[in-house]
């Protein structure tokens, strides 16, 4: 895959959107930044023609990817020249999936972000309320969060003690035995990272580098090891929306046209086809924002549309296919795609 323009939508205090800048910096791979208000509205990603409103959002030359889940195997792909962070041996390549997993569909995120602490001047904006009411389809009130909090903590404390009793229980440096902290660090270190620099989301006698002495001391490694790429590596280009969006849409394409699985078992039971026109939207939280385009290409990994960019230029957006639903788009009638 030849190296395209790299273009990073996010806002500095999305933990998901460290996994790419983490990523980024340690790959050495240079990028702009389209910085992002920590809520909607978002005119540059709407500049876009993109509906999608999570971050972060990256652009390789005109393809969009939706979901660091697909943004950092692109990534892995681009730049062939610069040393790659991915596993090699099948073993180490579950490792990395499975810690995926873990801490994204096996909830350490979720329960997380559910110790935010109370006194965030953020809670004091009515607006932030509505906003992630909107995200995750929920009420999302102060109160509810105090109810859920011991709860949480009980979870958190499951992944703290799982990578200190086995991962890093032999005293290893990095998750897979490298050199230099890998994807599988990426993966497995950034919800606890995020949690354990939040000021006040976890009380100090349960969680400190005298009870989990071997992840405190991981995180810290991680912390350093990015923060000596980023010094390398300088800072990266910020871009205005409509500067962001007119290199993408004058760029060429970060990837060759691929085609429609015929035989997936949704490309049969909904009958699509290359050129269909389809409805896609995440399936746990944003779930309300659906893109509709032409079905440019779906495999087992990913789906591909087409859409338009607010200048009407077509861009391609991606999305993985795990965590996302697409469906038959036949209009804003009766019968169209509920997704
Ligand atoms: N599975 C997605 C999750 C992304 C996500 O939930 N991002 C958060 C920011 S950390 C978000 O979009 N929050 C709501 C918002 O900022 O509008 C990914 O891996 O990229």
């Amino acid at each position: 895959m030849a190296a395209k323009e790299v273009i990073l939508y996010h806002y500095p205090h999305s933990p998901y959107a460290r996994r790419a800048v983490w990523y980024l910096a340690l790959r050495g791979i240079p990028y702009s930044q389209c910085v992002q208000p920590n809520m909607m509205p978002r005119p540059d990603v709407a500049r876009l023609g993109v509906s999608y409103r999570r971050i972060p959002i990256l652009s390789i030359g005109r393809d969009i990817y939706a979901d660091t889940r697909l943004q950092l195997p692109k990534l892995e792909e681009s730049y062939p020249e610069l040393p790659r962070l991915g596993a090699t041996t099948p073993e180490q390549k579950a490792i990395e999936r499975l810690l995926s997993a873990f801490i994204i569909d096996g909830g350490i995120f979720r329960e997380a972000a559910k110790l935010l602490p109370l006194d965030l001047p953020l809670f004091k904006d009515p607006n932030y309320f509505k906003d992630r009411g909107d995200f995750s389809g929920k009420p999302f009130s102060l109160e509810a969060l105090k109810k859920i909090r011991p709860d949480a903590l009980a979870e958190i404390a499951l992944g703290f003690e799982l990578f200190e009793t086995t991962l890093l229980a032999d005293g290893r440096e990095w998750i897979l035995k490298t050199e230099k902290p890998s994807l599988a660090d990426i993966e497995g270190v950034w919800a606890l990272h995020w949690v354990s620099g939040l000021k006040g989301a976890l009380p100090a006698d349960r969680f400190s580098p005298e009870k989990y002495p071997l992840v405190y001391a991981w995180i810290k490694r991680f912390q350093e090891a990015v923060t000596a790429a980023k010094a390398r590596n300088g800072k990266p280009k910020s871009l205005s929306g409509e500067e962001a969006a007119s290199v993408i849409e004058k760029s060429s394409w970060n990837e060759k046209e691929k085609t429609v699985d015929e035989g997936d078992p949704l490309v049969v039971a909904e009958g699509l086809k290359k050129g269909s026109m389809v409805a896609i939207c995440p399936t746990d939280t944003g779930r309300s924002h659906k893109d509709i385009g032409k079905l440019v290409s779906l495999d087992k990994d990913e789906v591909v549309i087409e859409i338009k960019t607010a200048e009407g230029e077509t861009v391609r957006l991606h999305a993985p296919r795990h965590g996302f639903k697409l469906r038959k788009f036949d209009g804003e009638k009766k019968g169209a795609a509920k997704l």
